[in-house]
């Protein structure tokens, strides 16, 4: 367990937060599939003196100097996203996932412009249009759907059909609620008669890209891809825009700095650094696998108990439950159920939702962060067990904190790396 006695004298209330997180996080599932847990190397990384550096700019182009070790850091980061990810260039300095989608969009659109995405509900992000974000002021956003939600499809026709309509500069792949692997291909096919940019957002399956186990846009022909670092690919909070080609990447470039943000977050370049570097390990390829195996089973156990999972079943780290098809309950009740015994998951809108997003009829969880535990089949079977004996006692509070009790005594056998 880190120490933090510094912190201790200093500042007593950070402390005992970060204290009860940390134990939260130990006796608890995490099933949120957004969220994982950082290796002991990339979390001393973060906490590092790189903090206390500016360094505007780019390898070997700075605007202050005292650069040696920062253009080191950066240029590693970068060599090790593009071998990686198999391509040209690598923007590191997105400070989030969000930033970099808007980065990108201002590096290859002019305002007005229209982006074909996703629609919300079957599973876009934010960043790809929703009203309520800033970017919808500035570009035009058009959407394509699931052609049939009990598999999973994505309607091409209708992506082609729309795409010879509104014209788009850009379509883009890529989801925070989509449990199936996509056609690159097609979209790519698409995007060429259109004479459209061809962009993949992998924030939340980077990790399985990066472990060879679920395909690479960039194989397809895909233009750019943008992600997070810390998801499956489990590394530090951050974002990635990575670029097929040089030349792409000259104007995303331009685009991050000066066209969007400023100085650089270097522990935190570091810290990607790290996080690429144990990515390129077998062991990882190893991990990223058994994400994928172990999301399957869970998905399988669930669909055996007569839940109903949206696509029937999932291609990669996640699943998206109807709880109000399977249980007779919303989302946010069994978001709240699960807590109770220590599980976390989220909320979430299924297709079409009728509900509202911060009561919706779904919720949705996933495997990295149990995987990078250690856990396998086995102990996929026993977490579908508690959750599916919290259902049966919903209501049963000495039941239910019992239950919560098992949960505490199970996940202690499974350490959190670096807690
Ligand atoms: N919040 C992230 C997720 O959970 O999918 C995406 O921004």
């Amino acid at each position: 367990m880190p120490i933090y006695d510094a912190l201790k004298a200093s500042d007593p209330q950070i402390y005992n937060a970060l204290v009860g997180e940390m134990k939260r996080q130990k006796e608890g599932v995490e099933l949120i599939p957004s969220e994982n847990y950082i290796s002991p190397a990339v979390m001393e990384t973060m906490g590092s003196c790189l903090n206390n550096k500016y360094s505007e700019g780019y390898p070997g182009k700075r605007y202050y100097g005292g650069q040696e070790y920062m253009d080191c850091v950066e240029s590693l980061a970068i060599e090790r996203a593009t071998n990686l990810f198999r391509c040209e260039h690598a923007n590191v300095q997105p400070h989030a996932g969000a930033p970099a989608n808007v980065a990108l969009y201002f590096a290859l659109l002019e305002p007005g412009d229209t982006v074909l995405g996703m629609d919300l509900s079957h599973g876009g992000h934010l960043t790809h249009g929703h009203p309520v974000t800033y970017i919808t002021k500035v570009f035009n956003f058009v959407r394509y759907k699931m052609k049939d939600i009990e598999t999973g499809e994505l309607d091409y026709d209708e992506m082609r059909e729309v795409a010879l309509r509104e014209k788009p500069k850009i379509i883009l792949a890529g989801f925070s609620a989509y449990p199936r692997e996509v056609n690159y291909a097609k979209m790519k096919a698409i995007a060429d008669e259109v004479g459209a940019y061809t962009v993949a957002d992998m924030a939340h399956i980077a990790g399985m890209i990066a472990g060879g186990v679920l395909r690479n846009p960039f194989d397809d022909g895909f233009d750019i891809i943008t992600t997070t670092t810390h998801k499956s690919l489990r590394g530090p909070r951050g974002g990635m825009i990575l670029s097929r080609e040089l030349e792409l990447g000259r104007k995303v470039d331009k685009s991050v700095f000066p066209g969007f943000q400023g100085g650089p977050i270097m522990q935190m370049i570091a810290a990607k650094a790290v996080a690429f570097g144990e990515a390129q390990k077998p062991e990882f390829k190893e991990y990223a696998a058994q994400i994928i195996k172990n999301s399957k089973h869970m998905a399988n156990k669930f669909m055996e108990s007569g839940a109903k999972l949206i696509t029937n079943g999932t291609d990669n780290h996640m699943m998206l439950l109807d709880c109000i098809k399977s249980w007779d309950m919303t989302g946010q009740e069994a978001e709240r159920l699960f807590d109770e015994i220590g599980i976390t998951l989220n909320k979430n809108m299924i297709p079409d939702d009728t509900r509202k997003p911060m009561d919706p009829s779904g919720i949705r969880f996933g495997t990295p962060a149990i995987t990078t535990r250690g856990m396998k089949e086995p102990e996929m079977e026993k977490l579908t067990e508690f959750m599916l004996k919290a259902i049966e006692k919903r209501g049963d509070e000495s039941a239910i904190k019992s239950l919560h009790d098992e949960v505490i005594e199970f996940c202690l056998k499974y350490p959190v790396p670096a807690l």
